[in-house]
């Protein structure tokens, strides 16, 4: 899609494969510059908000705007949809409408938000949860990233003023109903044999940190008898993480980041981290799946010798999105059908706030947060056409 053509050398990660765009690192600094000029070009003005969230406003800014937007930044080694194609899609959904003639009848605005996979900072969704007002500012500025970098500092470094960070109800005034366009994760779309659909609802889900601790040493002079060796713990807590999965209906567990602390081929770690995401069709059976995962690193822990701990980072409940907005969207494209999704997006953290809605665009193998993630022209295009749609029937 030509827009996403522009972004193909931004971030690229030669080692992972794919791209790493993360909030307020270079590459992502460079997104925001590419959306900034993008939008200019286009006579929107640009504004970013105290969380770091840019929006670019065609016409003057003003309550009850039609809002439509995504995210630029990415997972580790991600693929190239996810997020960009929502932004992308939306300034081409701007040039589709000015090209037949039409002048929104309210505030208009394209929306890009921060941090969205929590690459860096570790908590989805970061800047649509400030805005939102989903996570304490303090807790917020706190997180820091592998290199210790808090994102209070790397707010500073990009000319933002930390301080200023924290719900902002102004905003979400400003907000009278967003849409946001995304590739779909997953085969929905692909199995029914249709370009576009619309989101009826995303899984409760939620992330936690697991430390397990016993006694760093050397790998060749400590017998085995005499190891507390929380690598075998950990060991056992991901193969708990499956089991407790599998056994709750629907729900998915992942295990896709373990640092052993001090990392050396010879050194028995002293400890280990690793992060759990956790995912299920409602409160009650996420929160089943990781007592049990709890329950389980407590006598793996207990089994090796060590300890372990376990914290929340971060949680949202199932979102279900408005009925009546979804139908209605569904109608304007002539009937489209409403899927479930399993992934995470900041049109879930506004959905409790403001009118929301989503639109999905068929991903042939459904594959996400990988290089092989993708989206046919065509499709994209279909895409562009059924949110421009979508925008000008609510736009009117
Ligand atoms: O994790 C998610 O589901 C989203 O991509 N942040
Ligand atoms: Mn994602
Ligand atoms: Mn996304």
């Amino acid at each position: 899609m030509t827009g996403l053509a522009d972004l193909e050398d931004i971030g690229v990660d030669a080692r992972r494969g794919g791209f790493s765009r993360h909030g307020y690192d270079l590459a992502e600094l460079e997104l925001r510059a590419w959306f900034t000029a993008e939008a200019q070009a286009r006579g929107l003005a640009v504004e970013c908000d105290r969380n770091g969230n840019l929006w670019a406003w065609w016409g003057a800014p003003g309550d009850g705007a039609v809002v439509t937007g995504s995210h630029l930044d990415s997972v580790p080694g991600g693929g190239a949809f996810d997020g960009p194609l929502g932004v992308v899609s939306a300034l081409a959904a701007v040039d589709v409408l000015r090209g037949r003639g039409f002048t929104p009848g309210k505030p208009f605005a394209v929306v890009v938000f921060a941090e969205e996979e929590g690459g860096r900072f570790g908590v989805a969704c970061l800047g649509s949860r400030l805005l939102a007002g989903a996570i304490e500012p303090a807790a917020a500025l706190r997180l820091s990233d592998p290199d210790g970098v808090t994102l209070a500092e790397a707010m500073r470094s990009a000319g933002l003023d930390p301080a200023r960070v924290g719900r902002d109800p102004e905003a979400l005034k400003r907000i009278g109903t967003f849409v946001e366009l995304h590739v779909e994760q997953g085969r929905g779309l692909v199995d029914l044999g249709v370009p576009v659909g619309v989101a009826s609802s995303i899984l409760a889900h939620g992330r936690w940190r697991v430390t397990v601790s016993g006694e760093g040493n050397h790998a060749g002079a400590t017998l085995m008898v005499d190891r507390r060796d929380p690598m075998v713990a950990a060991a056992q807590v991901v193969l708990a993480v499956r089991r407790s999965a599998l056994a709750v209906e629907g729900a998915r567990a992942t295990v896709g980041r373990l640092v052993p602390n001090p990392g050396g081929t010879n050194v028995i770690p002293s400890s280990v981290d690793l992060w759990l995401d956790a995912r299920a069709d409602d409160d009650a059976r996420t929160r089943a799946v990781v007592a049990e995962i709890a329950a389980a690193a407590e006598s793996a822990a207990a089994e090796e010798g060590c300890v372990v701990t376990m914290t929340e980072e971060s949680y949202g409940d199932t979102v279900v999105f408005d009925p009546v907005l979804r139908d209605s969207l569904a109608g304007v494209l002539g009937g489209v059908p409403a899927l479930p999704t399993g992934a995470g997006h900041d049109a879930g953290i506004l959905a409790a706030h403001v009118p929301t809605a989503m639109l999905f665009v068929r991903n042939p193998t459904g594959i996400s947060h990988a290089p092989a993630e993708f989206a046919e022209d065509a499709d994209c295009a279909a895409g562009v056409t059924a949110l421009a749609d979508v925008l000008e029937s609510l736009a009117r």
